[in-house]
């Protein structure tokens, strides 16, 4: 993976929506300038078994359409079986290097940390790259830590530099640049666009912010 797919880092699972069509919505998104995709079905209603692999199926096949990453959480069998692009996981999903083992070098493998420790534990045992947050509030993940603002972002990105990291957490077009400015690659987000009016207007503008802060001056309005 490179760098630039981790610009715009949708995520969402079926019950993100407000009630509206998850592929519609990923689509919308995809319209819009999403550049990677993770697949996070939790929480009350969550799909399981036939229906979620065919939902799964579906955001992949959209993804593929959009040559987007299509990433899967914390289900290794899914990702497996929908033929993923990688696979993201959390400080609980289970030990990064033996999922590493497990899934082979060309599979993506993304994961979750708050700190310069767990970072760099990621780090060795082969992460592609670090989701790190939650940077502000978040209403999207009922278990987050508190904020942490974007000093994590800064620290882990100075102790290395080579690793990619995304910002995650209460992220939206206009509080994205900061993140940026602190070293991320890109952000993560799952209600700035699943619960936006128009997803694809919400992306299409978080994506100029992104791109704008990534390279300041170079993008006209
Ligand atoms: N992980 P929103 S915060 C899935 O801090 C997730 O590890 C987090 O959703 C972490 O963009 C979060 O709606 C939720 O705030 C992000």
């Amino acid at each position: 993976m490179n760098r630039e797919q981790l610009a715009v880092y949708f995520i969402m699972g079926s019950g993100n929506t407000a009630g509206r069509d998850p592929l519609a919505v990923l689509g919308s998104a995809l319209r819009g300038g999403v550049t990677c995709f993770q697949l996070r079905e939790k929480g009350p209603g969550a799909l399981k078994g036939e229906p979620l692999a065919d939902f799964a199926a579906g955001c992949r096949d959209l993804c593929r359409q959009y040559g987007v990453p299509f990433i899967v959480n914390d289900d290794l069998e899914l990702a497996v079986a929908t033929g993923a692009d990688g696979l993201h996981i959390g400080q609980e999903d289970g030990n990064a290097a033996e999922i590493r083992r497990r899934i082979g070098n060309r599979m993506i493998l993304g994961v979750s940390a708050h700190d310069v420790n767990e970072a760099a534990a990621a780090r060795s045992a082969g992460a592609d790259y670090l989701g790190m947050g939650p940077v502000y509030g978040t209403r999207s993940k009922p278990d987050a830590r508190a904020a942490s603002g974007t000093e994590l972002i800064t620290s882990a990105k100075s102790a290395y530099p080579d690793l990619p990291i995304v910002g995650i957490g209460g992220i939206r077009e206009d509080n994205a640049a900061p993140v940026i400015e602190a070293g991320a690659s890109g952000v993560s987000v799952i209600s700035a666009i699943a619960h936006a009016g128009d997803p694809e207007r919400a992306a299409r503008e978080l994506r100029q912010a992104v791109r704008e802060a990534l390279e300041p001056g170079k993008v006209s309005k």
